[in-house]
């Protein structure tokens, strides 16, 4: 397999899928701005349209958005087994990014998936959707509430929230039991989540709702016109935290637990996810 040429960072990433991955989209227009990275963890191309959407609604007009989407893993991420399978996709999409020249990272799946071991990898930032809508959350209003996909989604938004230290302003994680894929083809799927927002706001006294699932990205302005408060969408949050990182000229830390992973080997079907110095 042929290894992605070396990071600045750290060790390279021997990831043939990586290697094998064209290069920033054909047609894509060649600006000066950055070239930032969207990923979306599950294999839904229709999905990672949807994403890459809702991006360039947000970003600059000079920075330049790739969406992509590993070559392996889940159909979509609803369960801790498809989150925990979705990672290596997600690794190798940065390290073929990085190859690529790109200058920050948004994962866009409200698990945040692999978004430690990704910035350990990635020179430039990396945000993941369920920190950026979290944290804008808590600059908008003294609560907000999770709107997610599945039930069984919910545990995991918690975590998160305690884990982005906003657990206190989270009034509930609720569930519109639509999985993932059928978001966008459940005729129901609007109005299940509209009814769980409605809840947020009048029961749980949320002062804001955060949209649990990137395939919900196109609901936001609806959403936002139906309730009447600030609903986010956090593939739209984190590219603009991102491309605002990027701007700063700021990037992970390289000092203590974000630096580069010691290299070694990776034996079976990881063999290729084992990091080198250099080539
Ligand atoms: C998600 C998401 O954002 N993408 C995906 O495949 N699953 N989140 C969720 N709560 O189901």
């Amino acid at each position: 397999m042929t290894p992605a040429p070396a990071s600045t960072r750290g060790p390279t990433l021997t990831q043939g899928a990586a290697a094998a991955t064209p290069e920033p989209a054909p047609g894509l227009p060649r600006r000066a701005g950055p070239l930032l990275t969207l990923i979306n963890p599950n294999s839904s191309a229709a999905m990672t349209t949807l994403v890459g959407a809702s991006a360039r609604l947000v970003a600059g007009p000079d920075t330049r958005i790739e969406a992509v989407n590993p070559r392996m893993g889940p159909a979509s991420i609803e369960s801790h087994y498809d989150e925990a399978l979705a990672v290596p996709g997600v690794l190798a999409e940065i390290a073929r990014a990085e190859a690529a020249g790109s200058a920050g990272y948004v994962i866009a799946c409200f698990g945040d998936p692999g978004l430690d071991a990704a910035r350990e990898l990635a020179r430039g930032p990396v945000v993941g959707i369920a920190e950026a809508a979290m944290h804008t959350a808590s600059l908008l209003g003294r609560s907000f509430s999770v709107v997610t996909t599945l039930g069984r989604t919910r545990g995991r938004a918690w975590d998160l929230a305690d884990r982005y230290g906003v657990r206190a302003l989270c009034r509930s994680v609720r569930a519109c039991e639509v999985p993932v894929l059928e978001l966008d083809t459940d005729p129901l799927a609007r109005s299940r989540i509209l009814a769980e927002c409605g809840a947020s706001v009048e029961r749980d006294e949320a002062e804001v709702i955060v949209l649990g699932c990137a395939g919900m990205a196109e609901l936001c302005a609806w959403l936002t016109a139906e309730l009447g408060v600030p609903v986010i969408d956090g593939v739209a949050a984190a590219t603009v935290l991102v491309e605002g990182l990027v701007r700063l000229g700021l990037s992970t830390s390289a000092r203590g637990e974000y630096a580069p992973p010691p290299p070694k080997p990776y034996t079976g079907i990881l063999r290729p996810f084992g990091l080198t110095e250099g080539h």
